[in-house]
């Protein structure tokens, strides 16, 4: 299974150039750790992103829900993304037909093609949106994940819903690079008579992981993170609360040692997952 090889030599096979950047990122920073930044001031957000950039390979936005938007947040934003070495990621989660979500992902005031290197979207509408969505990110080596699975309670998105986001994927390999999922998605969605394919590699960012709590009382569900990496064979942490806690005076020392101590949870999984190939 191409998932048990080092993120290195993983990098190699992806031909998506925001996929590769990121597998070289995680290898080279030794961090499988994306940071969920969702709080609503600009000075907020940027704080937390300089504290745990260093821990990071990967911070995630909603960028719709900061409260004194500008554009300048996307230069600082950029600035950092250089300083601590980290891809970022927009939680868009596009759901619309092909031609909305192309001027949505190429326009507006947030303008997220310009600097998000990925983003993600519903597989709801079928593969159109996939087609919009490429002919904005495309031609910026942009990467795409479907939503395969969701990490909140009575989730819809599982069984063929989820077999049919894997096809759609398989696909347009050139621009999905993988899934939000809570598992590994090679092999699924095969029509019977197919075999699976030994080398098929797709990024699985798996949200929903907290070491000490195991739900919001929203419907989110958590998992630790070894649960995350080792047990179900995903490749990215994403958490969020479980490093900032609540928004709103927060202690920015605090946040920094939880994404080291996320970091390394994250990171000491993988190695296990790498020991365990030889047993
Ligand atoms: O299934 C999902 C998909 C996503 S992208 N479940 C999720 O929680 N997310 C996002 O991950 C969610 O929008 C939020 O930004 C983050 C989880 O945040 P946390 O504070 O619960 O760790």
């Amino acid at each position: 299974m191409a998932y048990l090889n080092t993120y290195a030599d993983r990098a190699k096979k992806f031909i998506n150039p925001s996929a590769k950047l990121l597998l070289e990122t995680i290898e080279r920073k030794q961090s499988n750790l994306c940071v969920s930044v969702d709080v609503t001031s600009s000075k907020e957000f940027l704080a937390i992103i300089d504290a745990v950039g260093p821990y990071v390979s990967l911070i995630k936005t909603h960028i719709d829900i900061i409260d004194d938007f500008e554009f300048s947040l996307i230069h600082r934003l950029q600035e950092l993304s250089i300083k601590h070495n980290f891809l970022i990621f927009e939680d868009r989660k596009f759901a619309d037909i092909g031609n909305t979500v192309a001027l949505q992902y190429s326009s507006g005031v947030h303008r997220i093609a310009t600097w998000a290197h990925i983003t993600n979207a519903h597989p709801v509408p079928g593969p159109s949106i996939i087609k919009g969505l490429a002919s904005v990110g495309l031609p910026l080596n942009r990467g795409l994940l479907l939503l395969a699975e969701m990490s909140t309670a009575g989730a819809l998105a599982r069984g063929p819903y989820t077999e049919d986001a894997v096809r759609m994927a398989r696909d347009a390999r050139d621009f999905v690079i993988g899934f939000i999922a809570q598992h590994r998605m090679e092999g699924v969605g095969l029509c019977e008579g197919q075999n699976p394919d030994e080398a098929e590699d797709f990024l699985i960012l798996t949200p929903g992981v907290g070491l000490d709590a195991t739900n919001d009382g929203l419907g989110q569900q958590y998992r630790t993170p070894e649960d995350a990496i080792l047990g179900s064979g995903c490749d990215v942490i994403i958490v969020g609360r479980g490093i900032y806690g609540r928004p709103g005076n927060m202690d920015i020392d605090k946040v920094q040692r939880q994404s080291e101590r996320y970091r390394e949870a994250g990171w000491n999984a993988y190695l296990q997952r790498l020991k365990s190939r030889g047993e």
